[in-house]
């Protein structure tokens, strides 16, 4: 269950526009963390003995929806949907579930970047709800965000360079297990490496607001 309730969802919404992403504290109860760490770790574990990915990015799992039910059932009705709904201005599509793990020792982040494609960028075209399964911090790899970039306007790439990661705006998303952030598709992020000796895995769900995907 989500500890979110209704009369929240207009000052989450509120801080999302401000900022281009809001922090939720304790979004997750005990059992509902518990469980999706569960579902993760073993859908995470299947996934990764059947793969051959030599990809860079192999601690990434997209589309755990299209081969896991649970996930996309979560991805369509999970008690996050209505709050994202609420954010996007309507019915929304989901696009993917990810698995996005950073273990102990892993020297790689992810550089500043944006998740919407192409070149309809309408503020509400799509966001993501990130849950962390461990505490998030600095040295272990937690998202950061740059603070208003989703009001920029920047080249319709998927990933920014030229980015102060130094800025005032940039801001650590530190999270307990069962916090979440939701971000816009517009706002920069990026995350570091995870040099802490403690895990840092999290599941996240990614939204078009519906009908988007023909204009992309
Ligand atoms: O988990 C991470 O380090 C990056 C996640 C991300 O880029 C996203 O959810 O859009």
């Amino acid at each position: 269950m989500s500890n979110i309730n209704r009369s929240n969802f207009a000052s989450v919404k509120k801080n999302y526009y401000r900022d281009g992403f809001v922090i939720l504290k304790n979004f997750l109860d005990e059992k509902a963390l518990s469980e999706l760490r569960n579902r993760a770790l073993s859908a995470a574990k299947e996934l990764r003995e059947n793969n051959n990915d030599n990809s860079p990015y192999q601690n990434i799992i997209k589309s755990l929806d299209k081969r896991d039910p649970w996930f996309n059932h979560q991805l369509k009705r999970g008690t996050h949907v209505s709050l994202m709904k609420y954010i996007l201005n309507g019915e929304i599509e989901g696009a993917s579930a990810a698995w996005f793990n950073r273990p102990e020792g892993s020297s790689r982040g992810i550089s500043p970047h944006v998740d919407i494609i192409g070149s309809y960028r309408k503020p509400d075209a799509g966001a993501t709800i990130w849950f962390a399964l461990d505490q998030a911090q600095i040295d272990n790899g937690c998202l950061h965000y740059l603070r208003g970039s989703h009001k920029n306007k920047y080249p319709t790439e998927t990933f920014i360079s030229g980015i102060d990661t130094q800025s005032k705006d940039a801001v650590a998303a530190e999270l307990e297990p069962g916090d979440a952030v939701i971000h816009s598709a517009l706002t920069i992020h990026w995350s570091l490496g995870n040099g802490s000796g403690h895990p840092r895995r999290a599941i996240s769900y990614f939204y078009w607001k519906a009908g988007i995907k023909g204009k992309i």
